[in-house]
């Protein structure tokens, strides 16, 4: 088993189908350094290739989710030596995950943070989370999303108030904003999360891919496009047994079993 320096992995679920993230580096508030990163990318890929997985909660520990990119790490980067390395563009692997994943925000989940957050599908808080993209406060802007998903997920005058700002919205905030879909009490956030991705890894594991895809796409292209991308995945879902099974499970009154 792969041994992680600044993550805690572990499958949960009843039905052991879910992969469980932690983010670990408690003593610079999960600041996600390149190495942690690197780290955190070998483990969705691993958990995506896991055919006994159905979906992935990525959390931090209950006082931060992260605080962002590592300032001491970035403080002394040259700007040669960060665009020829693409310094931090292998973050887009957690955002290309194929699985559905979800982020368990308990804390902080600060510029980086909120940015590998919104990478995920669906956005869980605890009641004290809060989200923000402070990097204005850094003589720097957001690289990882937090002008471009944010918006999305907020609308512009919201998202335009906190990275010109710096400032941070609170756990109910984000809710009502849409950035987070549902709050709940500290202790029991990363349990709900669980349920919640047992609950979906309990679906057709194609068709759950494929929704994910669908509504991805209607990032990218007009709707036209994009209607046209969600009706061939539609149809292509009757080339699938899992289809078939759960129309039939539906109409004989049982449990769909799926195997695609
Ligand atoms: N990087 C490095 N160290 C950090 C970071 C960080 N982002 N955040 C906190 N720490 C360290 C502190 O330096 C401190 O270390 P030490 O004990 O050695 O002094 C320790 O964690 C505790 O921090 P504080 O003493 O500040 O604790 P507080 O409870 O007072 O405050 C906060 C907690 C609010 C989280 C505060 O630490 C803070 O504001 N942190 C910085 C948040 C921030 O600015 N984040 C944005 C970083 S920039 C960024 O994320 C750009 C992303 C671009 C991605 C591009 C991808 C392509």
């Amino acid at each position: 088993d792969t041994k992680y320096e600044y993550l805690i992995v572990g499958v949960k679920g009843e039905k052991q189908n879910v992969g469980l993230i932690q983010l670990n580096r408690p003593r610079a508030f999960n600041s996600l350094c390149s190495p942690l990163i690197a780290e955190l990318c070998q483990a969705v890929e691993k958990f995506e290739m896991d055919d006994s997985i159905g979906a992935i909660v990525l959390t931090g520990s209950e006082r931060v989710f992260a605080a962002g990119a590592d300032i001491k790490e970035m403080q002394h980067r040259e700007f040669p030596n960060v665009y020829k390395n693409d310094f931090l563009g292998s973050w887009d692997k957690l955002a290309k995950c194929r699985k559905p994943t979800i982020a368990a925000v308990n804390g902080y989940a600060l510029g980086g943070g909120c940015e590998v957050a919104m990478m995920c599908d669906i956005i869980y808080a605890g009641e004290k989370a809060s989200f923000g993209q402070p990097e204005i406060n850094l003589g720097t802007i957001p690289g990882a999303g937090g002008t471009q998903r944010l918006v999305r997920a907020i609308g512009k005058s919201k998202a335009m108030e906190l990275v010109l700002t710096g400032d941070k919205m609170s756990a109910a905030e984000a809710e009502k904003a849409g950035l987070v879909s549902k709050v709940f009490p500290v202790d029991q956030l990363v349990n709900e999360s669980i349920k919640l991705a047992e609950k979906i890894s309990s679906h057709s594991r194609v068709a759950s891919m494929m929704c994910k895809d669908a509504v991805n796409t209607s990032f990218e292209v007009g709707l036209t496009e994009g209607l046209k991308f969600e009706k061939r995945l539609f149809h292509s879902t009757f080339a699938t047994a899992d289809r078939k099974e759960g129309m039939t499970a539906f109409l004989e009154k049982r449990p769909p079993k799926y195997t695609d």
